[in-house]
């Protein structure tokens, strides 16, 4: 059976400038696209934090990089995406999708090179079984650190390669990548393709993190979408709405 690793981008979800607030129209749909990919085969899905986990984390001065010790602090940033993640699971439940959290705190780490150790066993299972896993963006102990910030883009790379998926969405609010003349690039096999409109191949993070996103896209076995939330559809139907990321 097909797998399919979807990321639903925070800024689709929810509404990015209002506090701990669900974009219902955004996530109405993101669901009923998440329920036609479940009955046809098996989905992972990962969301973002928009205005639940982002605004936390800045007030405790956390990020991908700076951590924190401070237990209160995590709590604080991890509860507010559990939040997010119960009005995911509750849309879904809606849809008859038989999704579970897995909550990336108590599954995975960083080791002190940063890298994250993501163990797969519980989606897995839960695949096998029938069920819709759903992670989330989160805080996440990183050795020498504290506790990080993981993007849901760092989980969707870790799960896609974990578990061979078949195909990744990343539905955010850009269209796809985009050129100089802020067009899509309709497909990206090497980072040269892309690489004067993400700020050249020495570039890692220039463009809101999507240089470092295209390539570690570029590094996975199965192709890799990036679109925006007119593309759902289409990316449901099995076709390339946005910019496809093909490795060679
Ligand atoms: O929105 C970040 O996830 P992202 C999650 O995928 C938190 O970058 C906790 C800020």
């Amino acid at each position: 059976m097909s797998l399919v690793v979807l990321k639903l981008g925070g800024s689709v979800v929810t509404d990015k400038d209002e506090p701990e607030t669900v974009d219902d129209d955004g996530l109405a749909a993101a669901a009923d696209a998440v329920a036609s990919l479940a009955a046809s085969g098996q989905v992972v899905v990962v969301h973002g934090g928009g205005s639940f986990g982002h605004h936390h984390a800045a007030d405790h001065g956390v990020s991908s990089e700076t951590g924190t010790h401070d237990a209160v602090g995590v709590r604080a940033i991890h509860d507010a995406m559990k939040r997010l993640n119960d009005a995911v699971l509750d849309a879904l439940a809606a849809r008859d999708v038989p999704a579970l959290p897995v909550h990336p705190l108590s599954a995975g780490a960083r080791t002190a090179d940063g890298s994250l150790s993501l163990p797969l066993a519980a989606t897995e299972t839960m695949l096998a079984e029938g069920f819709v896993p759903v992670l989330h963006g989160d805080v996440i102990a990183h050795a020498g650190e504290g506790a990080t910030i993981v993007s849901g883009d760092d989980l969707v790379v870790s799960l896609a390669s974990g578990l061979d998926a078949d195909r990744v969405g990343l539905c955010s609010t850009v269209p796809g990548v985009l050129d100089t003349d802020g067009d899509v690039i309709p497909e990206i096999t090497a980072f040269e393709d892309a690489a004067d409109a993400l700020g050249g191949s020495e570039s890692t993070d220039v463009t809101g993190g999507m240089a470092a996103k295209v390539r570690k896209l570029l590094a996975l076995g199965a192709p890799a979408h990036v679109f925006g939330p007119d593309g759902l559809s289409a990316f449901v139907a099995g076709e390339s709405p946005g910019t496809v990321i093909r490795g060679e």
